[in-house]
């Protein structure tokens, strides 16, 4: 709480911002920067918020969407930068100089090894969503929030919990949803549908191709799916629309590890893990590099999907031994 207590101070000293998050923004970082950036508008601030990717179409609905840039004018010097959900500079793609040159970097995120880059960090681990920590720092602002806040909030916490299946939903998330709810009057039907199912007949396409991949070890401890750039080629989509599709690997009847490769072009794999009780896939994903939870987490590995698939599947079953 001191640490929300000192960022609230930077954010009444200083009269710019800059927003940005990780590269393949997602629900929650979508959520939590436009969430973040009407707050501090509506306390008198400039704001910009930039990506090194855009936003996932899925997440038009929300409000200030179309205010999120790519691109900005080179030597642009801001007095604060804020860094939500990303546990590394290097996670920010072509967004990182631009945060350098802040007079003020403040880094807010929940993921495990955060590398506390920040003049300030506040990194709680035990939030479920970086949506969850931005209601908290509105707390500690005594700001009050609007409808289009909520939704944004609501987004980040309901995208990040895999729909509040997940072991990171608390109790805490549930209280905040029930006081977002109230305050925005959200539907949470209404929320899913635009969400969940609002899918291009090409994503659901893509989405029939992966199923066929599936696989599983002997003991069925691990199971996986492989979605491969001849496949994004044949259906038109991109790596945008595959968001939900490690819930269907992990959905396998007696898999503990679940494990999504997707190519992300010729010769680099992205690889997303989930855990459903005991094994730490943060753990998994560091050792090639990347991270993120205890129950969820991905790395990116250079080199030919097959041998990927053989390298980690390999360490996989190493560590579940
Ligand atoms: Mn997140």
């Amino acid at each position: 709480m001191d640490e929300l207590k000192k960022i609230v101070e930077v954010i009444r000293e200083n009269e710019s911002f800059f927003i940005t998050s990780h590269i393949r923004p997602d629900g929650d970082s979508i959520g939590s920067q436009l969430a973040l950036k009407r707050i501090l508008e509506k306390l008198g601030k400039e704001v910009t918020i930039a990506n090194h990717d855009p936003a996932p179409k899925t997440y038009d609905f929300l409000s200030g969407r179309e205010s999120i840039k790519q691109e900005l004018p080179k030597n642009r010097e801001f007095d604060v930068a804020f860094v939500l959900d990303s546990p590394e500079l290097s996670r920010l793609g072509s967004t990182k100089e631009t945060i350098k040159k802040a007079k003020v970097i403040i880094n807010i995120d929940h993921h495990l090894g955060n590398k506390k880059f920040g003049k300030y960090n506040y990194v709680n681990t035990k939030a479920s969503a970086v949506g969850e920590e931005i209601y908290e720092l509105t707390k500690v602002i005594g700001f009050k929030i609007d409808r289009e806040i909520a939704l944004c909030l609501y987004v980040g916490i309901l995208t990040d919990t895999g729909s509040f299946r997940q072991s990171n939903t608390t109790s805490r998330s549930h209280e905040i949803v029930a006081d977002l709810m109230k305050i925005g009057d959200l539907k949470p039907a209404q929320i899913t549908h635009q969400v969940y199912e609002t899918q291009l007949p090409s994503a659901i396409k893509l989405l029939s191709m992966t199923l066929d991949t599936l696989e599983r070890s002997e003991d069925g401890q691990i199971a996986w799916m492989t979605i491969t750039d001849e496949m994004f080629k044949e259906t038109g989509t991109t790596k945008a629309e595959t968001e939900n599709f490690i819930n269907y690997v992990r959905s396998v009847k007696g898999s503990e590890v679940a494990i999504l490769f997707t190519e992300l072009a010729k010769d680099e794999v992205k690889v997303s893990f989930r855990s459903k009780s005991s094994a730490d896939v943060n753990r998994i994903a560091k050792t090639f590099g990347g991270g993120g939870h205890l129950r969820a987490s991905a790395c990116t590995i250079k080199g030919d999907l097959e041998e990927v698939k053989e390298k980690v599947l390999a360490e996989v079953e190493k560590q579940l031994r």
